[in-house]
């Protein structure tokens, strides 16, 4: 990232603005920019997190520390999405996951050109990136779920090549404990359609955070799919989770926390499942840093409601400190 203090503005429009500069800023690079090794280095620091013990022993359902930062994710997932906190939120778990090993961002726009782009692209190598695409007919949801109404491809079957091929998840689908593989059900119209360098430019464009945070996030919040959840949408699976989950008065069938006890629950919970989720938020946090430094008013500003389900919930007008 940059420099926030260094950033040329002549309109100062916050009281904050450089009082807190940055010693040593992170540099995120894009992941084909890593060699062999870094990518390597990388997949390794993803699997030792995936196999150290977590630190809250709470959380029974979290046997490591990766399915940690999951679970987190799970029981905040309604309070952070469609959301004036949306990025903010964001930017810090993607920080402390980054902390945890070391964080680099997928531009998806790189492979949005061509369903083959998308479906080649180095990000799902086996030996260099997170492994491909599900086998078909190698995952089944749970008997009383039903992803059909929305992306019926997305739970297409487990990844079985690459870094993750043997890897259980103890957490998912949606808010469900379960041990599954990881699923994904790559969707390369949402690719195409979504993550393109037009889509990111109609969101850079917004000259307020309030358009620019819809703009970003689309989900119910627009007619159609945006960056954001078009990047999760074209992973599928444990990637994308746009699950709707039906749990018909069997909630006591699972014994954790993480269960919605709604009937008809559109479950967006645990992408975080997927390895791939960090990179994806960490090129939204990117994209939003950009916009923060398209203009002395974009750096400080954030707005939105600060809960979905509460329409009298204060919404988030204040000024970001740095
Ligand atoms: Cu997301």
């Amino acid at each position: 990232m940059v420099h926030a203090a260094a950033v040329p503005y002549n309109n100062v429009v916050s009281e904050y603005q450089g009082q807190h500069p940055c010693d040593n800023p992170i540099q995120r690079r894009e992941w084909r920019a890593l060699s062999d090794d870094e990518k390597g280095e990388y997949i390794d620091a993803v699997k030792c997190l995936q196999s150290k013990a977590p630190y809250n022993t709470t959380i029974k359902a979290a046997k490591s520390r990766f399915d940690e930062f999951q679970s987190f994710r799970i029981t905040i997932a309604d309070d952070v999405h469609f959301v004036g906190q949306f990025l903010p939120w964001h930017r810090l778990f993607v920080r402390n996951y980054e902390k945890a090993l070391r964080d680099e961002y997928w531009d998806w726009t790189l492979d949005s050109k061509t369903p083959e782009d998308y479906i080649n692209s180095p990000v799902w190598d086996p030996i260099t990136g997170f492994g491909p695409n599900g086998v078909p007919g190698t995952y089944t949801l749970p008997p009383f779920t039903n992803d059909s109404r929305i992306f019926p491809d997305a739970f297409r079957g487990c990844v079985q090549d690459g870094p993750f091929a043997n890897y259980t998840l103890s957490l998912g689908p949606g808010k469900l404990v379960t041990e599954h593989c990881l699923v994904r059900g790559f969707n390369t119209t949402a690719a195409t359609r979504y993550l393109t360098p037009e889509q990111v430019a109609n969101t850079t464009k917004q000259e307020t955070f309030e358009t620019f945070r819809i703009e970003l996030e689309g989900g119910d919040q627009t007619p159609d799919r945006k960056i954001h959840d078009g990047g999760h949408i074209s992973v599928g699976g444990d990637g994308s989770n746009f699950l709707e989950i039906r749990v018909l008065g069997v909630s006591s069938f699972y014994p954790q926390p993480f269960l919605s006890t709604s009937d008809l629950n559109l479950n967006i919970a645990p992408y975080a499942a997927d390895p791939i989720f960090y990179l994806h938020h960490t090129n939204l946090d990117r994209i939003w840093w950009i916009w923060q430094n398209l203009s002395p008013s974009h750096l400080y500003e954030i707005s939105g409601s600060s809960s979905v389900t509460n329409p009298t919930a204060p919404n988030v007008h204040w000024t970001l400190r740095f």
